[in-house]
């Protein structure tokens, strides 16, 4: 018998609404669904790739236990029993900070990781927390902490109402956006279009340019010189437009007089973009009724990230755009994440043995990772536990992960595959599918471009002998304690938490308005609420906070040579049919044409003599590659270009469509050691490299 039923998409950021058709009880059919007030029928490539996540032989399903080259499944309580008493043992014989913990991207995509992780995480009591939001957006939080008091008074673009959207690195048609909830954004896109414009600055001409109405393209790493040179242009046509901020703006002289003070002479040589492309953008950002600066993942993974982020808040700012509609504000979600109990983005509590760097929002930089497991000495890093990451193809020196994992002592990865990463393990406890458990968005409900509110609750049962991922959290809690003679309260089930979540919001629902509404609710646009939820001390926007101002200090003495010498440099690019690393497993997604190339400029592969399709090497300070290299005039001349998440040809990985792709990985060329200097984001983007023939 058919039936149906509703539930989010849970792999990007997007969340739209799905219909699922079950013939019996399995997964035959999957389209978007028209009822979801928010997401209303989108669906992408990856969305009906679900199908295939369901039906994947290679997916685990029982927990696995290495035993020398061989795995084993073995039962819930021994498999808990193992994580529990290794951890206490060697937190016992080396002190706290020998077991460190990598969260990967999908953590939060689930209620039941990112709800359950953080107290399992306070229990063990790691200095060595690390995450993928330090190769990722770091500099927006840490950006939003020193300006507006917390992490998460994150603005959003308000895409729907405004007339003038100039977006920097970021490519939304292919990623479908990021930090910037809005599901369909070839709809949204398109009405912006009829209503105003789209500027777009990129290296690559990408998706995204491609329906733009100007595309701008950039050398990889000139954003921060850009946006300095732009709020010099505005502050020529007018002074900063502050009626709407009744006073709450300190520090704002301070930041525009250095800003004044900065040689931007060198912008075209550096940037690649004329002086007077910058005085039009301007003209047009000034002249627009409602208009709005944004950059994600081009600008906030390059060595200025934090400095892009805060040039931008200043840019919506001087212009009158922050916390205004058509501009940027903050999205006020049912379950807050920014009230009491959260982290408003704490910095330096304690800092990483090995380099120094300082703390942020109570994790390290994973830049900083491979260091902390490889030096020996009193805090050496001897035991992993993992969720939901692979950070040996997602974080910097992928190879140089791989042998410091094997040097561990103990690592258990919660993970439904034995990928690049979980094949270091001596143990994977894998959470049963995503659509057997009751989930609510806590993250990206907070980050969308309109104030909604979704319960997805579970289509089915687990099958029997499967656990949830909150489940498996508290098993992993509970044995633990016991072993550490710690206290340890297992939390209750999410439909609970996501009660007591509601409760803390004022938005007025609750679960029975939510079981109500299986399509989802709409509660309306975003509003200006940023100026009245300020949590900084003065309860000023600061314009000019040390750390920041510290980073045009850095910038303004760098060495322009450098960026000028002509060398190329590297970036990436994501596809519809990707997800990070991990979904090249996915018949649906991996077919058709290979997608792994490195991408260059016909002038430069001439310069190499290369011809279309030749094998090259790519090296770099810490690796080299080899792959196929493909000519595109859509790239910028000193350009290459190549996406993230191959490399799927190392040994004993069990995942048996993915294996049989071409394509190496970006982070076996990326740099430990380059970090931006705000926050400690990794700078994967605007990478030095040298590429020639494979003869
Ligand atoms: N060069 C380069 N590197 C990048 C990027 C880039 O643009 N360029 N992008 C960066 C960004 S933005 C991110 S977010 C990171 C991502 O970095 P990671 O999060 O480390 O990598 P993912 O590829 O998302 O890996 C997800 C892991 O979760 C597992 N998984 C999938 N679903 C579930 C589930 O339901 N439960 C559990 N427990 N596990 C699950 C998968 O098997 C996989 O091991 O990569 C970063 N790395
Ligand atoms: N299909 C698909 N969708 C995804 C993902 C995926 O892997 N595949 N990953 C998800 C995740 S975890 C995230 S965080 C989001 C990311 O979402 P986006 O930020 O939209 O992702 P990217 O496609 O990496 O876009 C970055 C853009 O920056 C450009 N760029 C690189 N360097 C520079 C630079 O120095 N300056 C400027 N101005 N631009 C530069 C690149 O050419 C690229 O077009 O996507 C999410 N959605
Ligand atoms: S856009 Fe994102 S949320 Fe929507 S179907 Fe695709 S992967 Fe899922
Ligand atoms: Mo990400």
């Amino acid at each position: 018998m058919r039936t149906t039923a509703f539930r989010a998409c849970d792999l990007c950021e997007a969340i739209c609404g799905l219909e699922f058709g079950f013939e019996d009880d399995a997964l035959v059919a999957i389209r978007g669904d028209a009822a979801d007030p928010f997401s209303q029928g989108h669906i992408c490539p990856k969305g009906n790739a679900i199908i295939d996540l369901e039906a994947d032989p290679d997916r685990l399903r029982v927990p696995m236990l290495r035993e020398g080259s061989r795995w084993r499944a073995i039962g819930w309580d021994e498999a808990f029993a193992i994580a529990g008493s290794h951890l206490a043992a060697i937190q016992q014989a080396h002190g706290p900070a020998s077991v460190a913990a990598y969260l990967g991207n999908p953590n939060v995509h689930h209620f039941g990781h990112i709800a359950y992780l953080p107290s399992l995480l306070r229990m063990l009591r790691t200095p060595n927390i690390f995450s993928a939001s330090s190769v990722d957006q770091w500099p927006h939080q840490f950006t939003c902490a020193q300006m507006y008091g917390h992490q998460f008074l994150l603005p959003i673009p308000d895409i729907d109402h405004t007339d003038y959207f100039l977006m920097l690195g970021a490519n939304p048609m292919a990623s479908n956006g990021s930090l910037m909830t809005a599901p369909g954004f070839p709809r949204r896109l398109k009405a912006l279009m009829a209503r105003g414009k789209l500027v777009v600055v990129d290296p690559r001409h990408t998706e995204t340019a491609a329906v733009s109405s100007q595309h701008i393209a950039i050398r990889p790493g000139g954003d921060a010189l850009f946006l300095i040179e732009l709020l010099k242009a505005l502050l020529e046509i007018g002074p900063p437009r502050l009626d709407g901020y009744a006073g709450r703006v300190a520090g704002l002289d301070r930041v525009l007089s250095e800003i004044a003070g900065i040689d931007t002479t060198s912008l075209e040589a550096e940037t690649g973009v004329a002086p007077a492309i910058v005085v039009q953008v301007a003209a047009e950002f000034h002249a627009a009724p409602r208009a709005v600066a944004y950059g994600r993942m081009g600008v906030s993974v390059q060595p200025w990230g934090t400095l892009c982020q805060y040039l931008l808040q200043l840019v919506n700012l001087v212009t009158g755009n922050l916390d205004r509609v058509g501009g940027s504000l903050p999205n006020e979600p049912a379950i807050p994440i920014t009230g009491p109990g959260t982290n408003p983005g704490t910095r330096g509590r304690w800092h990483s043995r090995v380099r120094g760097l300082p703390e942020f929002a109570g994790e390290l930089p994973v830049a900083c990772m491979i260091e902390e497991i490889a030096t020996p000495g009193l805090g050496q890093v001897r035991a992993l536990l993992t969720c939901a990451g692979n950070p040996v193809l997602s974080t910097p020196d992928g190879r140089a992960l791989d042998n410091a994992l094997e040097g561990l002592e103990f690592m258990v990865a919660i993970d439904i595959y034995i990928n690049e990463t979980t094949r270091h393990a001596d143990l994977i406890l894998p959470p049963a599918s995503p659509l057997t458990q009751d989930h609510y968005d806590s993250i990206f409900n907070a980050f969308a471009v309109r104030r909604v509110a979704r319960l997805n609750r579970a289509l089915h049962d687990r099958p029997e002998g499967e656990r949830a991922d909150w489940e498996i959290i508290n098993g992993i809690g509970a044995a633990y304690s016991a072993c550490a003679d710690k206290q340890w309260r297992p939390l209750p089930s999410p439909r609970e938490l996501i009660d007591t979540g509601l409760a803390r919001g004022d938005s007025g629902l609750d679960m029975q308005a939510l079981d109500a509404a299986p399509h989802g609710i709409d509660l309306g646009p975003l509003r200006p609420s940023l100026l009245a939820r300020l949590q900084t001390a003065s309860g000023c926007i600061e314009c000019a906070p040390a750390p920041l101002m510290d980073e045009l200090t850095r910038f303004a003495a760098r060495d322009v040579s450098d960026a000028a010498s002509g060398g190329l440099r590297l970036i990436g690019r994501r596809h519809v049919r990707s997800n990070n690393s991990w979904m090249h497993n996915a018949p649906r997604l991996a077919k058709g044409k290979p997608r792994h190339q490195l991408l260059m400029h016909p002038d430069d592969m001439a310069a190499r003599g290369l011809c279309d399709g030749a094998r090259v090497s790519v090296r770099s300070r810490v690796g080299e590659i080899h792959t196929d290299v493909q000519a595109d005039c859509g790239l910028m001349p000193g350009v290459a270009c190549l996406p993230h998440g191959f490399g799927h040809g190392r040994p004993d990985i069990q995942l048996s469509r993915a294996s049989t792709l071409s394509g190496e990985s970006y982070n076996d060329l990326t740099d430990p050691l380059a970090v931006e200097g705000g926050c400690g984001n990794a700078a994967l983007n605007a990478l030095p490299i040298e590429v020639e023939a494979l003869v």
